[in-house]
């Protein structure tokens, strides 16, 4: 780990730029934030384009290093900065590999083919820029549904994180979908309520939180109150 990390993480506003907030908060890294938001025009200036020419957020520099996708941004800042008493990822190799499906699996069936589909398809999202499809959405909504059976049996046995008795950056990837999930009211299983209450009293989600508010949220537009 280097002893003074240069971060500067882009992005706020949404359920993917959260992740990376969180992680640098669970390691009590100290970073600059670039407030830009999705859908403000922000991510396709020329200088943002640059840096990132996939035009999305979250993006994380670290000195001279850039790396997108909040899943693998949130691993590297896990594997680069975590520590004996804050690591975010397993050390043995079957731990990690366990670790492995788990962001796969969520990132992949959670994220990608359920919560993000109803998003791009949802008349009041997405939808007019890339098709309004309500069928679409509810498919989604209860193949999600369908795949947190996984998180439900794995939860049964009374663990308190995705790993077991250790917080990863499995769980960070895990909450901010079932968050996403609650607020589009798609219903998550039993196991998971309690422990999303679990993981939303942690400082560091709370920091995150506040972290990723969009500033328009705080600043009112000239001339409105
Ligand atoms: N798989 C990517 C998805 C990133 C993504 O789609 N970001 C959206 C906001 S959540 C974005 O930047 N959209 C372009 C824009 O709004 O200008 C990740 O997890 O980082």
């Amino acid at each position: 780990m280097s002893d003074n990390p240069d971060l500067t993480l882009w992005g706020v506003g949404t359920s993917r730029t959260v992740r990376p907030h969180w992680a640098m908060h669970e390691l009590g890294l100290a970073y600059k934030v670039k407030p830009i938001g999705p859908r403000t025009g922000e991510t396709k200036t020329p200088e943002y384009t640059r840096l990132n020419p996939r035009q999305k957020i979250p993006l994380l520099q670290d000195g001279d290093f850039r790396i997108g996708e909040s899943a693998a941004i949130v691993a590297y800042l896990s594997r680069m900065y975590s520590t004996p008493e804050r690591a975010l990822i397993p050390e043995s190799t079957r731990d990690y590999a366990a670790w492995l499906e788990w962001c796969f699996f969520i990132v992949t069936e959670l994220d990608s083919t359920s919560l993000y589909v109803m998003r791009r398809h949802s008349a009041d999202a997405l939808g007019p820029i890339y098709g309004v499809a309500p069928e679409v959405v509810a498919q989604a909504a209860e193949y999600f549904r369908a795949q947190l059976r996984h998180v439900e049996v794995a939860l049964a046995d009374g663990r308190q994180f995705l790993m077991g008795d250790r917080f990863s950056s499995a769980d960070i990837l895990l909450t901010t979908c079932l968050d996403w999930a609650v607020a589009y009211g798609v219903g998550i299983c039993n196991n998971a309520q309690p422990y999303l209450e679990r993981m939303r009293s942690r400082e560091a989600y709370l920091r995150a939180a506040a972290a990723n508010a969009p500033l328009a949220s705080i600043t009112p537009m000239p001339g409105k109150a």
